[in-house]
């Protein structure tokens, strides 16, 4: 039976991997992030292969009133969202805890936590309307072990840790699966936003090894969100196979 899947951060990655890997079963998607064109030309592109139906909603996960008014207002069809992919993310910089920019930690705790949050409340109700749903959130290794100058968003990543178990006991009686699936080193866009745009650091972080591809986290989380009604993964750490904790990488040298 065809589903309605909604992404957050659809536009690369992780999440865009996502709205592929659930379009080519048949779903159809809500894809949501901040660059409209290339949302719009994700859509085309999907019901162009796919043939399913694609809303893009543009809207920046940090600003309540956006999430409230671009998800409040869902054509009739488009309001029982059986799966909430949580995915919208980003890291800035690494530092010290005392080296960090402030502005930076906002932005991170903004986007990560309260981004999360934001469209977490504007979803529950429709889901609980139903009866039913699905929210998987997209953590990290980050949120497992804490790395050195990793500090704030290691911090924000554990509490999409803490907030999955708590929307887990939160919604229990209300038929509502959450799951976490955690990823160790994936090249997307990841750590050239990390990084500011500087290709050369972003490229160190992969050098020598295979790192996960945006497919190969989308694989997993469709793994989770096609279990049976009475089965959940509550938490999955998907990690490289050269990757054995978050700074522990076997590299091959030239
Ligand atoms: P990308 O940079 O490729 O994608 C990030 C996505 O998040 C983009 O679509 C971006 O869309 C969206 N996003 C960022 N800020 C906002 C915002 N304020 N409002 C709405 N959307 C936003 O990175 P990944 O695909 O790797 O990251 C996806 C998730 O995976 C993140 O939560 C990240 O923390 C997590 N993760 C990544 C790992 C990695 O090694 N890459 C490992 C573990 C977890 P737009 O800019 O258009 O708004
Ligand atoms: C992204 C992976 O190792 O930079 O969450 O934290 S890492």
């Amino acid at each position: 039976m065809s589903r309605t899947v909604l992404i957050t951060g659809a536009s690369s990655g992780i999440g865009k991997a996502c709205a592929e890997k659930f379009a080519s079963s048949g779903d159809q998607l809500i894809i949501c992030g901040r660059r409209k064109e290339r949302l719009e030309e994700l859509s085309k592109n999907i019901e162009k292969e796919s043939g399913i139906s694609v809303l893009p909603l543009c809207f920046d996960v940090r600003k309540k009133q956006e999430v409230d008014k671009a998800l409040g207002k869902l054509p009739y069809h488009w309001r029982k969202i059986d799966v909430l992919v949580n995915n919208a993310g980003l890291a800035l910089g690494l530092s010290g805890i005392d080296g960090g920019d402030p502005g930076e930690w906002d932005q991170m705790i903004d986007t990560n936590i309260k981004g999360l949050l934001y469209v977490s409340r504007a979803v529950i109700p429709l889901m609980k309307e139903y009866g039913r749903g699905h929210i998987i959130n997209i953590g990290s290794i980050a949120g497992v072990e804490t790395y050195p100058e990793g500090n704030v968003y290691c911090a924000t990543k554990h509490a999409v840790a803490s907030l999955s178990k708590a929307m887990r006991i939160d919604l229990l009686h209300h038929g509502i699966k959450v799951s976490q699936v955690c990823p160790g080193a994936t090249e997307t866009e990841f750590s050239l936003v990390r990084f500011h745009g500087d290709r050369e650091k972003a490229a160190e972080v992969y050098r020598g090894f295979r790192p996960l591809s945006g497919v190969d986290v989308a694989e997993a989380v469709y793994f989770v969100a096609n279990l049976p009604d009475h089965v959940n993964v509550n938490d999955m750490l998907l990690m490289p196979t050269a990757q054995a904790s978050a700074k522990l990488i076997h590299r091959e040298e030239p």
